[in-house]
């Protein structure tokens, strides 16, 4: 079935937040952000501002009716900064005027002066500092310690991962429209209405059922619009609260790149210890996350990056400790992975290491420790494992052999260009791991002409849950999906939903649908049973026409809905989903905190350019577990953008800070990201199927995160092929591996005791 928004997005007629309709009085806003990192605030003139010609109104904390506080997990980030400022970009003031232009004139006018306070960027100094957001996170299994003096060899080190701008097509923004009776309509870009709902009515004091969010769909999440799409709808709610005028904020690129958080960066130390035939007998890490000025969902964010600290490998002793730290840069938050990939990059850099320095191919090490099924995870589910399946597949697919030689001879022949290989496992657990957040709900109506009208918890973001949403529905009632449309997302339809995010969207509100249509089913069938004089337990419908045992019948589904009108049964249903199984013990870090695992296996192979640093991607080669893909394009088309996003995060996208906490990359023109010609030439993808029983919808594996974690292997392989022009190189394991770092790392040797 092909994507469902495919006509009016090639035609220009899909409709994101900047193209709604506006009203007759819309008014426009536009942050005042502060202009240092940290500082005490001494004063704030706003006066000059407020008096231009065109401008409304001028907010700032003294206008909050409700508290000035929006943090999610910890309550420590005030919505508009009062007598301090975090962050360069804090939003200090709002204006609220007729245009955008007069807006952001009249941020101009706004003066303030400032009292300057140290600046921290960096995690480690702040935990030096004691800065920590909230306690140091242990998971442990085995006894690593013990462990090391087992081992014949040990490798210890420091990998570093940069952040990564989302970089949606579409930036945040939100519109606001007063209601009758004190209730607001507001339009957000966001993965989670819910937050947007529950934070505007913290903020304003106000119960939650006056606030309708409405969301058709995103330009692009990535995590990115998990929690941070909710400032802009405040901002937009707060002024209509006031000025009961409709207000709009769409943010332009440049205020999105310094005023929204990215993915965290982390700077970590690992410890690896092998037997003597390279099997992981210890790991220790720890992990200095860069949260920003205030948790927002780093907390979260920092357990997944535990959660995935061993990657795809069955390790026996680990000790992995990750501190959440607090800087004065912006809050960072979500990103596709959620600090899983932050997780795995270290492990990946310490096989590296141990590689490098024992002269084995990491894939050697790799394979051997590669995760059984009924192996123990460090917190404590039992593996349900397909990793070997997926590597022996892309073994036998891919030759890697040959690949190996074929790069051997290309590297023996020439000078100036080079070329690496890497191969990439991942391993990714499915849910959220706060377990409250695997629930979901659905909504059906079918109408009186058999025509059907389908809500879900689900955003859609350009990934395609709606199109698996309508096909869950068609394929339990049997009716065709052109007679099934899907609404907006909106929290008068379905209440408490979680955000889109963590892969799980698509099971957790497509669980919800087949729960749902199959209860209309259950009063359908009797119907169509009594109508045709047969048996419940004969009946099927399929492709909208009713079957008794094999026989197709005369009863249409349009007939029967008709039908079921008229005697009065229910053709609507509200349906409710939580996934079983799932726990977790926070207290002692052990639990079975994933409905299942997706693994995989990436092959990329690099050339690179040894005089000017520059390089190609010549291919990656993927064996996915989708489990039974329930829509293969949809799910190639999250690979592909999964694993160009990673790799852009690996190679060029670089966020710069200078040390005063100013971001330096604010624009598209020093920020760097990938484009047709940075993606791999060649992508290949097998679909392995699997058929072990997992919680997925129809079997079909969540497949929004992990493939982005494929882009590892991009760092890996390029810097093989640095190693190929130069073993002595002591390039750091530092990503992303920018020709800026490629070309400094060619150069650089190792230093000897003589130097
Ligand atoms: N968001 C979240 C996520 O709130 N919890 C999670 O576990 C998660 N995992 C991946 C991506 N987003
Ligand atoms: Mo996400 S990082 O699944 O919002």
């Amino acid at each position: 079935m092909i994507n469902i928004d495919t006509h009016t997005h090639v035609r220009g007629e899909s409709i994101y937040l900047d193209d709604i309709t506006e009203l007759q009085g819309t008014l426009y806003a536009a942050v005042y952000g502060a202009p240092v990192a940290h500082a005490k605030i001494i004063s704030l003139q706003i006066e000059e501002a407020a008096a231009m010609p065109g401008v409304h109104r001028i907010f700032t904390y003294k206008d909050i009716p409700g508290i000035n506080q929006i943090g999610g997990i910890v309550a420590d980030e005030p919505l508009f900064a009062h007598n301090e400022i975090h962050f360069n970009g804090m939003p200090i003031a709002l204006v609220v005027a007729e245009s955008v232009e007069i807006a952001q004139s009249a941020i101009k006018k706004i003066k303030l002066e400032t009292e300057a306070l140290p600046v921290i960027t960096d995690p480690r100094v702040a935990k030096e500092k004691g800065l920590l957001i909230t306690p140091p996170r242990t998971f442990k299994i085995g006894d690593s310690e013990n462990a090391f003096a087992k081992c014949k060899y040990i490798f210890e080190g420091v990998a570093e991962t940069n952040g990564q701008e989302h970089l949606y097509i579409e930036t945040q923004g939100a519109y606001a429209i007063p209601l009758e009776d004190g209730s607001f309509k507001i339009y957000s870009s966001t993965q989670g209405p819910t937050a947007v709902q529950r934070h505007i009515a913290e903020v304003l004091s106000l119960p939650m059922h006056r606030f309708e969010v409405d969301t058709t769909r995103l330009g692009g999440g990535f995590g990115g619009k998990e929690d941070q799409a909710t400032v802009w709808a405040i901002f937009c709610a707060l002024a209509t609260f006031h000025l009961k005028k409709p207000v709009k904020y769409s943010l332009h690129r440049m205020e999105d790149m310094r005023m929204t958080g990215k993915r965290n960066p982390y700077s970590s130390d690992f410890k690896i210890g092998l037997t003597e035939d390279l099997k992981i007998l210890a790991y220790e890490a720890s992990f200095y996350q860069n949260a920003g000025a205030s948790a927002d969902l780093s907390p979260a964010v920092l357990e997944r990056t535990l959660f995935h600290s061993t990657n795809s490998y069955h390790v026996p002793n680990v000790t992995a400790t990750a501190y959440c730290c607090r800087t004065n840069l912006v809050p960072n938050t979500a990103f596709r992975g959620f600090g899983g990939p932050q997780g795995m990059f270290v492990i990946e850099a310490a096989i590296a290491k141990a590689a490098e320095s024992l002269q084995v191919p990491a894939s050697e090490i790799q394979y051997k420790n590669l995760v059984k099924t009924g192996d123990e995870f460090p917190y404590g589910q039992i593996a349900e494992s397909e990793a070997i399946a997926c590597w022996n597949k892309a073994d036998e697919l891919y030759d890697v052999k040959k690949k190996r030689k074929e790069i051997e001879d290309f590297n023996a022949t020439h000078t100036q260009l080079k070329k690496g290989i890497s191969l990439m496992p991942i391993c990714f657990g499915i849910s959220f791991t706060k377990i409250f957040m695997n629930q979901a709900r659905a909504l059906i109506h079918v109408y009186q002409d058999g025509s059907i009208k389908l809500s879900t918890g689900a955003v859609e973001m350009g990934q395609g849950v709606n199109t698996k949403m309508v096909q869950v529905a068609a394929m339990v009632l049997g009716v065709k999906p052109i007679h099934i449309k899907i609404a907006s997302t909106n929290t008068y339809r379905i209440a408490n939903t979680s955000p889109s995010a963590a892969s799980a969207t698509a099971d957790l509100n497509g669980k919800a649908v087949e729960m749902a249509c199959n209860a209309i089913m259950e009063r359908l069938i009797p119907l169509a049973a009594e109508i045709l004089k047969a048996e419940p337990s004969e009946i099927s419908i399929v492709d909208e026409w009713v079957y008794i045992k094999d026989l197709k019948s005369t009863l249409h589904w349009k007939t029967l809905i008709a039908e079921a009108y008229l005697k009065r049964i229910g053709l609507s249903e509200h349906s409710h989903y939580a996934t079983p199984v799932i726990n977790f013990n926070a207290s002692i870090e052990k639990g079975h905190p994933f409905a299942y695992h997706v693994y995989g296996t990436a092959i990329t192979t690099v050339t690179l350019d040894c005089i000017r640093g520059t390089y190609e991607i010549d291919a990656v080669d993927i064996v996915h577990d989708f489990g039974q893909s329930m829509n293969p394009t949809i799910d190639l088309g999250q690979i592909e953008g999964g694993l160009v996003q990673g790799i852009g995060w690996m190679t060029m996208e670089e966020i710069v800070f200078d040390d005063e906490g100013k971001l330096r990359s604010n624009a598209l023109s020093t920020y760097k990201v990938p484009d047709i010609y940075s993606v791999p030439k060649k992508v290949n993808t097998h679909f392995l199927k699997t058929d072990q029983e997992n919680m997925a919808i129809f079997r079909s594996k969540a497949v929004g995160e992990p493939p982005l974690m494929y882009g590892i292997g991009s760092y890996f392989a390029l810097r093989n092929a640095v190693l190929a022009f130069n073993p002595q190189s002591s390039i750091a394991l530092s990503a992303p591996i920018t020709p800026e770092k490629v070309l400094m790392g060619l150069y650089l040797k190792k230093p000897t005791l003589n130097d």
